[in-house]
């Protein structure tokens, strides 16, 4: 049988503010590279790029933006930088993305404007690297707020998280297959979930033949 070409693995971790995403991700990269595995940490947005600096902008309220141009931004932050996630991928480097297309749809969808519907979100983002797998931080709005409440970038209140948080777990039903979209339970201690989030990765972590699907196919 002829050689097949491992690549690397494709992981997103999504979730809500206050969720832990952040302190997770690097939990996850760290014990990748203790393990001696290639690993590369993406952002999403990426406020580096020219179309980063005006989602930022956005995102501090200091300029405002048509939620259909903003929607279409974030997508593009995504498709600027999909030729390199690939290029990674297949140089053998595990890559993990902190908020990908789901929280693009989450957040323009939960905005509930007519002409914003949950499709209407999903579009732009249609063939995309599709990741491996998602682990979705499940964290309870209570947790959220024991945790120290949310910041002061648009989004950050609890009646938008509700909203994003119902798009969410209709995301969740669609993907899953029991398999490439997991909930984890992100109100209990960090250790306790960082071990979830890497048994869950196991299957993919040390590289895969498989070949790298796109989203929503
Ligand atoms: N966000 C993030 C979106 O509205 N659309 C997107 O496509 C992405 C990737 O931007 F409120 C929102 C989610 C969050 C904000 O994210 C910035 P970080 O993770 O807090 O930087
Ligand atoms: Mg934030």
């Amino acid at each position: 049988m002829p050689e097949r070409k491992q690549r690397g693995a494709f992981i997103v971790i999504e979730g809500l503010d206050r969720s832990g995403k952040s302190t997770q991700v690097s939990l996850l990269e760290k014990r990748c590279k203790d393990a001696g595995l290639p690993v590369r940490l993406v952002k999403f947005p990426d406020r580096t790029t020219p179309i980063g600096k005006l989602i930022d902008s956005y995102l501090r309220s200091d300029s405002e933006m048509d939620d259909h141009a903003i929607h279409l931004l974030f997508s593009a932050n995504r498709w600027e930088l999909a030729p390199s996630i690939i290029e990674s991928l297949n140089a053998g480097t595990t890559v993990i993305c902190d908020r990908y297309a789901f929280s693009g749809i989450a957040f323009s969808a939960a905005k509930n404007k007519p002409t914003m519907s949950y499709e209407w979100c999903r579009a732009p983002d249609i063939y995309l690297p599709a990741p491996d797998i998602t682990l979705f931080l499940d964290v309870s709005p209570e947790k959220a707020r024991e945790r120290g409440g949310y910041g002061a970038e648009r989004y950050e209140n609890a009646e938008m998280q509700e909203r994003v948080e119902h798009v969410f777990e209709r995301i969740g039903v669609e993907i899953g297959d029991g398999s490439r979209w997991f909930a984890v339970d992100a109100d209990r201690e960090k250790e306790a979930v960082a071990e979830e989030l890497w048994e869950r990765v196991q299957p993919y972590v040390k590289g895969t033949e498989k070949p790298l699907q796109r989203l929503w196919e």
